[in-house]
């Protein structure tokens, strides 16, 4: 029966859908990203039908005017001091670069959907010569497992001028993202919000993301890197400038210099006056604030002056409401938190502050001794009291930690701050999930237990390996990706530097005792049911020795178990995460129930670290993955024999079937012209 096709204009119509953070309370929920390159500090306008770019200064007191230094086109119009408005102008941290859009836009465009949707995004790659995958970062992907969006893992990368239409549900509810997978590429720009909401929202919702920011792009950071699987470079920007940061524990907070860092995109490079991100509440209101480390590198205390966050969820998954001054974050984690607008109506700053603490001049192990400095590596944001004039910055301090009234930080990396600063540290296995009657404990009789040992003795590496990526994705032909699977007991031994995948049986609850770093799991959420820390001197908050309760096999550390047994496990109403932080000289337990079958990534979350090679394949029920769908892209080596060859040049291949006659032999003659205006 011949009809209309009500499908298809709808179609149509999706494809130039903007996407602007609006709920999509549709049961399929349709998107376009296109993937572009541009440049920081530079204003697009339409004069005279033309299109002109220009760079954008900021003034003394901080406007952004036009400016060109181009004499060559003298059709332009001298823009010099033309003023712009902040919000026509990607402007990162008043600094130009380079920085990848998604549909413009930096962050690219919050997605919220509701739970359990059809979510459909359309990736459109228009950069010129880099490939790129998406990841939905927390997300399970249940049966959808080439839908994860991992490099030569579940997907070929997207090259350019290719599309890719990623289809998955929206699952589970919660503060999520999207990054780039693509090598350190989500450093460039590609991220953005992933909301998930289970019921309509009560409070009003803002995402804050939060990242770390280069003026070098990451591929030439990531070339620079000693420890880089393809290229060993010099580590400048890394290792050889001093003094280094280090956080109050002696712990240097990480290798890359910090440069600057943005909330929702913006931020000040030094004491610039590049415009900030600005929230109005109105006095006595409530808002959610979704905090999302969407960078690449460096954790960040976040915390906004005179007000408590009262924090509800960690990487989307609700814990036991819990008031804190400040909440440390590292790359790849969310928290949602409650922020009460009862202060006086002013303004007052949103800060994310880098750990550090000072330089490390004599770091021996045996003596570490912390210079504090002045130097503060942060990103600011303004929340403004609505009726508040908000052209000034802020001038509000943050609370002073006191004797009587000591300040909670939640998620240190380490045991606790020196004790005349007055900081109480929460450890996030110390929070919990709301109690809820399904949740009984299903102890334990299916148990496998591992550890991985994220250390860094041949580069950045898990248990002794460094992951190299595959040449095409796992659910093609073993011929085709090349992959050395290996038993579990393997996985504990030292290795050559070689991509691995642990094969594990369906259905086990499984736990990995860890050692540094931040760590990220695809296709579950675990449950953090311990974390150990190193000992510390009470006084000077310094490193004085491992956690006891793990002891390294070797002297490498590729395998460790416990000194003891295993310490008592929390298992009940346990937090809920997709990424934990490692407590450097310390560990953290997590447990999932491997019921989600596929190639799933595990890895740390910063960029150097997973460029080095500290990531593994967890393969999941290799014999129940579901096939992936017709036609998906399949990639890999291609070489040509000799004999082939010789066939080709001897006239002895055989012609492809069908030769169009367009293509018949013709002598064409082309006219070749061109129609420069001339200049003067
Ligand atoms: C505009 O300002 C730039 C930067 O200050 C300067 O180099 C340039 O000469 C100015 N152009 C004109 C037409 O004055
Ligand atoms: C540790 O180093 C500091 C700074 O160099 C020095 O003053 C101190 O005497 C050293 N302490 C010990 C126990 O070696
Ligand atoms: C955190 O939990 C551990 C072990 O469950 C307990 O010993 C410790 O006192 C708790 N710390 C806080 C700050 O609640
Ligand atoms: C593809 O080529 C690379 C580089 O020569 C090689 O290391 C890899 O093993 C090849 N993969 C397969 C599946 O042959
Ligand atoms: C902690 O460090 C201080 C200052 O260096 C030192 O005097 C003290 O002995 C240390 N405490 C312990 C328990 O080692
Ligand atoms: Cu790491």
């Amino acid at each position: 029966m011949a009809g209309p096709r009500p499908g298809l204009a709808a179609l149509l119509c999706t494809l130039v859908l903007p996407v602007g953070g609006e709920i999509c309370g549709d049961a399929v929920c349709n998107y376009q990203f296109v993937i572009r390159r541009a440049r920081t500090m530079t204003h697009t306008r339409t004069v005279g039908g033309r299109v002109q770019n220009n760079q954008v200064s900021i003034t003394n007191d901080g406007h952004l005017e036009l400016f060109t230094t181009l004499g060559l086109d003298t059709n332009r119009d001298d823009v010099n001091g033309t003023r712009v408005w902040a919000d026509d102008v990607i402007t990162a941290d008043g600094v130009q670069r380079n920085i990848i859009l998604v549909n413009d836009q930096f962050p690219g465009p919050a997605i919220e959907v509701v739970e359990g949707a059809q979510v459909a995004v359309t990736v459109v790659n228009q950069l010129l010569t880099d490939a790129l995958t998406i990841h939905w970062h927390g997300l399970h992907m249940r049966n959808t497992p080439w839908m994860d969006g991992v490099p030569s893992v579940t997907q070929c990368p997207i090259m350019p001028h290719e599309s890719f239409t990623y289809r998955f549900r929206a699952f589970p509810a919660g503060t999520f993202y999207y990054h780039s997978h693509m090598s350190s590429q989500m450093a460039d720009g590609l991220f953005g919000a992933l909301i998930i909401h289970n019921s309509q929202p009560t409070v009003p919702s803002i995402p804050l993301l939060l990242n770390d920011w280069y003026h070098e792009e990451a591929e030439t950071l990531d070339i620079a890197s000693k420890y880089n699987l393809y290229h060993k470079g010099a580590g400048q920007f890394e290792y050889d400038e001093f003094p280094r940061g280090y956080s109050v524990d002696g712990v240097e907070i990480i290798g890359r210099l910090f440069v600057s860092a943005l909330i929702n995109g913006r931020g000040r490079y030094k004491s610039n006056k590049a415009p900030l991100s600005k929230f109005t509440v109105r006095e006595g209101q409530k808002i959610r604030m979704r905090l999302i480390h969407g960078g690449g590198d460096h954790n960040f205390k976040v915390s906004i002056d005179q007000h408590a966050l009262r924090v509800l969820a960690s990487d989307g998954h609700d814990i036991e409401p819990l008031t804190v001054d400040a909440i440390i974050v590292s790359p790849g984690e969310r928290f949602d938190f409650e922020v009460d607008a009862s202060a006086s109506p002013d303004l007052y700053w949103i800060r994310a502050e880098t750990l550090r603490e000072g330089t490390c001049v004599t770091c021996s192990n045996e003596n570490i001794t912390i210079t504090p400095d002045d130097v503060v590596e942060d990103a600011r944001a303004v929340l403004v009291y609505q009726g508040s004039s908000s052209d000034e910055d802020p001038t509000s301090q943050a609370r002073q930690c006191t004797t009587k009234n000591p300040c909670i930080f939640l998620n240190c990396p380490f045991g606790g701050y020196p004790d005349d600063h007055y900081i109480v540290c929460i450890s996030i296995a110390n929070t919990s999930t709301p109690a809820s009657p399904q949740d009984e404990a299903d102890e334990d009789e299916d148990v496998e237990e591992y550890f991985l040992n994220f250390g860094f003795h041949v580069g950045s590496n898990i248990n002794g390996r460094r992951f190299l990526p595959p040449t095409s994705p796992l659910h093609q032909p073993p011929s085709t990706n090349f992959i050395t699977p290996c038993p579990p007991e393997q996985c504990q031994q030292l290795g050559c530097q070689d991509h691995s995948a642990c094969s594990s049986k369906s259905s086990k609850t499984r736990r990995f005792g860890n050692a540094h770093h931040n760590v990220h799991i695809h296709g579950y959420t675990f449950d953090v049911v311990a974390s150990g820390y190193p000992g510390f001197n009470r006084t000077t908050g310094v490193f004085e020795h491992s956690n006891p309760d793990v002891v390294c096999s070797n002297e490498l550390c590729s395998t460790v178990t416990w000194r003891q047994g295993a310490p008592s496990f929390k298992v009940k109403n346990a937090p809920r995460k997709d990424t934990v932080l490692l407590p450097a000289h310390g560990y953290t337990v997590v447990r999932f129930r491997s019921d989600n079958p596929g190639f799933w990534f595990l890895h740390c979350h910063q960029s150097m670290h997973l460029a080095e090679g500290m990531a593994r394949v967890l393969n999941v029920a290799g014999d129940r993955h579901p096939a992936p769908p017709s036609g998906f892209p399949k990639c890999g080596n291609f070489s040509w024999s000799e004999e082939e060859y010789e066939a080709a040049m001897s006239g002895a291949w055989p012609a492809k079937q069908k030769v169009c006659s367009l293509y018949q032999i013709h002598t064409f003659y082309f006219l070749l012209h061109c129609n420069h205006i001339c200049q003067k």
